[in-house]
């Protein structure tokens, strides 16, 4: 009998990445998620497995602790040889203020997520897929990674080296059958707003309001329908924006009430 494919999402708690948990699930793939907020990972676990006739296994693991991850790579190995697909979608922004003024502690936290953590967990489960001669990488990038805007010099930036590594990546593949995708959305209502303003709730919803940003289920779609293309097709890129949005910064606000 064959073995049923399994799909690992990082960021799984929310957004995009729960989006993209329930997408795959409907579908029928066993599932490995991985975030740092333990309690809504095992609820989603629990749900997800409840729903469909799935494995699903959670792991708690903030991706920035690389000793953490080796550990827990060395703990699971059959689940790292079975993952078909990984979809490195955990990611943050924090800011907005020019560079002149900005907090080097949010600095890091972006580089050290969005830049070293896709590049720790990627590093743990390509050397399998290579071997195996299958799989497929798919990153979650963003306009902001084609197109910069004030304030965003880092984040941005960490996005430009997701989309660099990406196309790089797919070079050092030249040749073997794993794939390697970005999927790079403008606007979607997430807590990324939340997160970027620390908290700051009127702040994030000031960002959605009066217009139509994408919704996680958006991506979620793209997502799905690049994985499950034929294996001689490689979907390298994907733009997807709301129609309200030309530019990270023409966001067309319609009349309220
Ligand atoms: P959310 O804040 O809703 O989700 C982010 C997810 O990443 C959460 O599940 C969070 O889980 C996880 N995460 C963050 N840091 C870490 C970490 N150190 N270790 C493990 N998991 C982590 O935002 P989105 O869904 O919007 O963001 C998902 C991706 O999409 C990001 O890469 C973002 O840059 C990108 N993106 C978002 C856009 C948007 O407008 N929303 C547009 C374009 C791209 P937990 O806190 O439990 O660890
Ligand atoms: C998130 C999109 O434009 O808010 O990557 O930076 S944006």
């Amino acid at each position: 009998m064959q073995e049923r494919p399994l799909v690992m999402i990082t960021g799984a708690t929310s957004g995009i990445g729960l989006a993209c948990a329930k997408a795959f699930a409907a579908k029928g793939y066993d599932l490995l998620l991985i975030a740092r907020r333990e309690q809504r990972l095992q609820q989603l676990g629990k749900e997800l497995q409840g729903q469909h006739s799935i494995e699903v296994t959670t792991l708690t693991v903030d991706l920035r602790q690389r000793q953490r991850l080796q550990e827990l790579a060395h703990n699971h190995q059959p689940l790292l040889t079975k993952t078909a697909v990984l979809i490195n979608n955990a990611g943050l922004a924090r800011g907005l203020a020019p560079l002149h003024g900005g907090d080097v502690d949010d600095w890091e936290e972006m580089v050290d997520t969005n830049i070293k953590g896709l590049l720790y967990i990627t590093r743990l489960v390509l050397p399998h897929m290579v071997e195996k001669n299958a799989g497929h990488i798919i990153n979650i990038g963003s306009i902001a990674g084609r197109r910069v805007y004030p304030g965003g010099a880092v984040y941005c930036g960490t996005k430009f080296a997701v989309s660099g590594i990406t196309e790089a990546l797919r070079m050092d593949l030249h040749g073997t059958a794993v794939r390697v995708s970005t999927i790079d959305p403008g606007l979607v209502e997430t807590e990324f707003s939340l997160v970027r303003f620390h908290g700051d709730t009127a702040s994030a919803k000031k960002v959605y309001q009066n217009t139509r940003p994408l919704r996680g289920e958006d991506v979620a779609e793209a997502v799905l329908w690049t994985a499950e293309r034929p294996k001689h097709v490689n979907v390298q890129e994907i733009l997807i924006m709301p129609t309200d949005q030309a530019a990270p910064t023409m966001v067309h606000r319609h009349r309220s009430g």
